[in-house]
């Protein structure tokens, strides 16, 4: 065993802690036809039915389940100021920096660095940076597992608990859990460093570069348009559990009559029986079950319905030898979700869709989760009458999914699959079709798809359980024109419908060129969900009555291609500045926005298969700099503080009809 990796059983290698989702996926992403050893692998190592008629039980290392405190279960939260170095000659693993930080500043734990800073070297960061901070682990009388839970880590990390190498993660969007019980000390403090890097490459998610400055910094180009912040951008909690432990579960639902029937699936590491109870708002059991797979009746059940959520908790205990082994309590919502021809069904009934792409984005704290500005981002959604957001173009913070789920919202979830396109400016190539390459068949591809496929498995595997969660995106704005597209993407769709227990509806956010006479793709969608800027990108200004013809005419030819599925607008939108005004208008002007929009919706209202609209965006966000961008992107309807442009008003108006 190498020197500082932890000894004990119940450890990875680090090397293989990226492979957490299937062990050997490291060895076999070189060769080809990873899906298909991937299925097979997770089809051998499926425990249990998952209780529901599709959708495989993800058989994740360590447990994705949102840290909770009860009776049996221990959660402390790490979060606030933790030490923090930049390492640009990358020297800190020579120079063993996970043994403790030298010559540190303080850092916000949850935040971007980025916008910290107030000077530009620091703030356009290229590279490794190192956090540290300390945690006391209780002694607690009961035996337990002890594990650090990081919302996310951006872009790729490893872990180091007292100068151990704990675990490693690639990904920065996602949850990456930790087992620290081999290495910490109960009873003690303990130090906890974290090497990060927010490098780009073609090989892992989103997708950039790394350009070479000639003062000898690194500088990253991101193929996509928002700023590359990275960080800890998520809480940090050390969560304990029993030996003995409830790993995951999932649900599903049946609508007969007036009652519901709740499927589950239960994962534990042991033997002991399961018993799961239901308890309605009032905290009365309206049904119980043993066994980890079964169902629950819930007569006359309450529905959980657009803007008008009902949230149910599930519990779910192991119990032996008359004594409670452990219990996991969440919410959960009963409804359904269904594609019919070319309507989206909740719970039977058509829904059309109102609202956003968003990002995680703001002042300072950059892609730092904040609850206030979660929550002021609810209350304006609310106001303009929409009832959707897409995730564009990441899983957010679990906190966001708790917030819609309680708010009856509707969610797009969508996989860091953006960049796929090696070009600076992929936005507005993508807007206009004009720049274009064959990204699916280069040679980075086999590791791509590895890490394309190890998100869409942690995302499902994070957020399945959510009522607001309706439909999953699998990419956004991606070449999907040649055959190596389709092939590329067929394997990431097949995997994705394996594992949603739900067998929720899937889809991608498609650019211009995936044109109905081109794309390969959207047949693979259950829903369509195209992204254009006609008026913006195309035929702007004087010339928006051009953007109007060009805009019905491909509409047209969507509807002879035929393919009886409901199509959301993902994203139209247009450039706006916050203070200025013009009559007549011009781009970039408030009154532009207004009229960009009425054309919008001309072209929505004309064809029934359009089944919602989300703009792009709903607050202006933070770029990279270039000619395109003035101080970010301006096409919120709210501006970066979360203020109103005139558009909001017009879409409050709309929304608040349909
Ligand atoms: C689309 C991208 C989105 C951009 C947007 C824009 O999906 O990330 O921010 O264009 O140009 O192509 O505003």
């Amino acid at each position: 065993m190498r020197k500082g990796r932890q000894k004990g059983v119940s450890l990875l290698p680090a090397t293989l802690f990226c492979d957490l989702c299937v062990p050997g996926l490291n060895s076999i992403i070189e060769e080809k036809g990873i899906l298909n050893r991937k299925v097979k692998i997770l089809r051998k190592i499926k425990s249990r039915e998952s209780g529901g008629k599709r959708g495989t039980q993800i058989m994740l290392k360590f447990s994705e389940l949102y840290p909770q405190a009860n009776e049996k279960r221990l959660r402390i939260s790490l979060d606030g100021a933790w030490k923090f170095r930049f390492d640009p000659e990358a020297k800190g693993g020579k120079e063993q920096w996970q043994n403790g930080l030298s010559d540190t500043i303080l850092m916000p734990v949850p935040g971007s660095f980025a916008d910290m800073f107030t000077d530009a070297h620091s703030r356009d960061y290229c590279g490794d940076f190192w956090y540290e901070t300390e945690f006391f682990l209780p002694d607690e009388a009961e035996e337990k597992e002890y594990f650090l839970r990081f919302g996310s880590l951006t872009h790729r990390a490893v872990v180091y608990c007292n100068g151990i190498e704990v675990g490693s993660h690639e990904g920065g969007f996602l949850p990456v859990v930790v087992p620290i019980s081999g290495a910490a000390k109960k009873g003690e403090r303990n130090r906890l460093v974290i090497k990060l890097n927010n490098e780009l490459n073609e090989e892992s998610l989103p997708c950039g570069a790394v350009h070479q400055l000639k003062d000898g910094r690194k500088l990253v180009k991101p193929y996509f348009d928002f700023y590359n912040y990275a960080g800890i951008h998520r809480s940090v909690y050390l969560v304990s559990v029993p030996k003995e432990s409830i790993e995951d579960y999932s649900v599903r639902y049946e609508l007969e009559g007036d009652d519901a029937l709740v499927h589950y699936s239960v994962r534990t590491n042991g033997t002991h029986p399961v018993k799961v109870e239901l308890r309605d708002k009032e905290g009365v059991l309206v049904a119980e079950a043993e066994g980890s797979t079964g169902a629950l009746r819930v007569k006359n059940a309450h529905l959980w319905k657009v803007r008008n959520a009902y949230l149910y908790s599930i519990s779910i205990l192991i119990m032996g030898e008359g004594k409670l082994i452990d219990s996991y309590t969440e919410e959960i919502g009963i409804r359904t979700v269904k594609i019919e021809g070319t309507k989206i069904l909740l719970n039977g009934e058509p829904v059309y869709l109102k609202g956003y792409g968003k990002h995680e984005d703001f002042e300072v704290i950059g892609r730092g989760f904040n609850w206030g500005v979660a929550k002021r981002d609810f209350e304006c959604m609310k106001w303009s009458g929409a009832n959707c957001f897409r995730t564009s173009h990441y899983p957010y913070a679990d906190e966001w999914y708790q917030m819609a789920d309680e708010e009856g919202f509707l969610v797009i979830d969508e996989v860091p699959a953006v960049g796929m396109m090696r070009s600076m400016s992929n936005f507005a190539a993508a807007g206009s079709g004009s720049k274009y390459t064959y990204f699916f068949e280069a040679p980075t591809v086999p590791k791509l798809k590895a890490a394309h496929l190890q998100a869409v498995e942690e995302m499902i595997a994070r957020d399945k359980n959510h009522p607001s969660v309706i439909a999953w995106s699998l990419f956004n704005e991606p070449e999907t024109i040649s055959e190596y597209a389709r092939e590329y993407f067929k394997d990431i769709f097949d995997y994705a419908r394996e594992l949603d227990p739900e067998g929720r509806p899937l889809t991608g956010a498609l650019e211009k060129t995936s044109s109905p006479e081109k794309c390969q793709c959207c047949d693979l969608c259950d829903f369509v969900c195209l992204n254009r800027y006609y008026g913006w990108y195309i035929s702007g200004g004087p010339e928006i009555v051009d953007a109007r013809e060009a805009f019905f005419d491909e509409m047209d030819r969507w509807e002879k291609r035929g393919l009886n599925v409901p199509f959301v607008f993902t994203e139209f939108g247009a450039d706006t500045l916050g203070m200025e005004h013009k009559l007549p208008s011009v781009m970039w002007t408030q009154e532009y926005q207004s009229e960009y929009m009425e054309l919008c919706f001309e072209v929505f209202d004309r064809y029934d298969f359009i089944q919602g609209e989300l703009v792009w965006n709903f607050a202006d966000f933070q770029a990279s700099e270039g000619i395109m961008r003035v101080n970010g992107n301006k096409k919120g309807v709210f501006t970066r503080i979360r203020q109103p442009k005139d558009v909001a008003y017009r879409l409050k108006e709309r929304w608040d009809k349909i």
